[in-house]
């Protein structure tokens, strides 16, 4: 649509009380938490392509981000089964460069729900700060997300340092931008689309 010409610029950052309000009323009216998910997903998308025809801009991407983290930690605790972790470690981090951490955060949940100890090391976690953590959990699997196709090569070449020091740590790549034949070409051991696909993906590396 069109830009509210009477809305106040930059809009407020600290107004996510609705998206709080509606994920709460969702919830209590019996939409499962992944519905839920899914259309913050699609709401997601809606602002990132108003942003590509500049119709919205930097804070209204942010405004967005504050509103789906206050939906995810209505969501959070139905992704926890509670039960003891004890499957491995999963080492996760955004790679250098890149800030967005919605979809890295996801993964988190999902795959922390799941049974798996998670060691979220945030966002822009430069090469070194991945070996570092390897070298002290020389048994986990590591996961990277990437959002820009600008950090996609960021991504390569941490992926290359991590199997040039660890060959037998796998690693687990994804993110919008990220497709299968790019994980192919980093030498990542696997692509996962989706935070659920990541789950599989360490399920099939146990067996
Ligand atoms: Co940014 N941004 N952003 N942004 N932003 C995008 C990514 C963009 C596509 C928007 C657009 O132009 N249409 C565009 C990238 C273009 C490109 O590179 N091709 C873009 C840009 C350009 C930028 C800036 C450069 C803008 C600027 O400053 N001029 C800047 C860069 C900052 C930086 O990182 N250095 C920037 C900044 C930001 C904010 C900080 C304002 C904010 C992020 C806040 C935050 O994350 N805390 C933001 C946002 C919100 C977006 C959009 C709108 C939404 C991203 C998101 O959270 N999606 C995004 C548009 C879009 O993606 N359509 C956009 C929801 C999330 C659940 O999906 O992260 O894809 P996603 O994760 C998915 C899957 O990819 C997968 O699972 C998730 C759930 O299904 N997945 C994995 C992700 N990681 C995985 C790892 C796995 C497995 C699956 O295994 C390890």
């Amino acid at each position: 649509g069109k830009v509210n010409k009477s809305a106040p610029y930059p809009p407020d950052l600290k107004d996510q009380e609705g998206a709080d309000e509606l994920a709460l009323k969702a919830l209590e009216t019996g939409v499962k938490p992944f519905e839920i998910l899914d259309a913050c997903n699609v709401g997601m998308k809606n602002i990132g392509e108003k942003f590509s025809r500049n119709e919205v801009f930097v804070p209204e991407l942010l405004m967005a981000a504050k509103a789906m983290q206050a939906v995810m930690n209505h969501l959070k605790p139905y992704f926890q089964t509670g039960e003891v972790k004890k499957k491995g470690k999963f080492v996760i981090g955004t790679v250098a460069g890149d800030l967005h951490d919605i979809g890295k955060n996801l993964v988190s949940m999902v795959v922390e729900g799941n049974g798996w100890e998670v060691i979220d090391l945030g966002v822009d976690v430069k090469t070194n700060k991945f070996l570092e953590v390897i070298s002290n959990n020389r048994n986990c699997t590591v996961g990277l997300s990437a959002l820009l196709t600008t950090t996609m090569a960021n991504m390569s070449n941490t992926v290359a340092e991590i199997k040039n020091n660890f060959p037998d740590i796998k690693v687990i790549v994804g993110g919008a931008p990220v497709t299968r034949e790019a994980a192919i070409k980093m030498g990542a051991d696997a692509y996962g689309d989706n935070p659920q696909k990541a789950v599989e993906i360490l399920e099939q590396f146990l067996a």
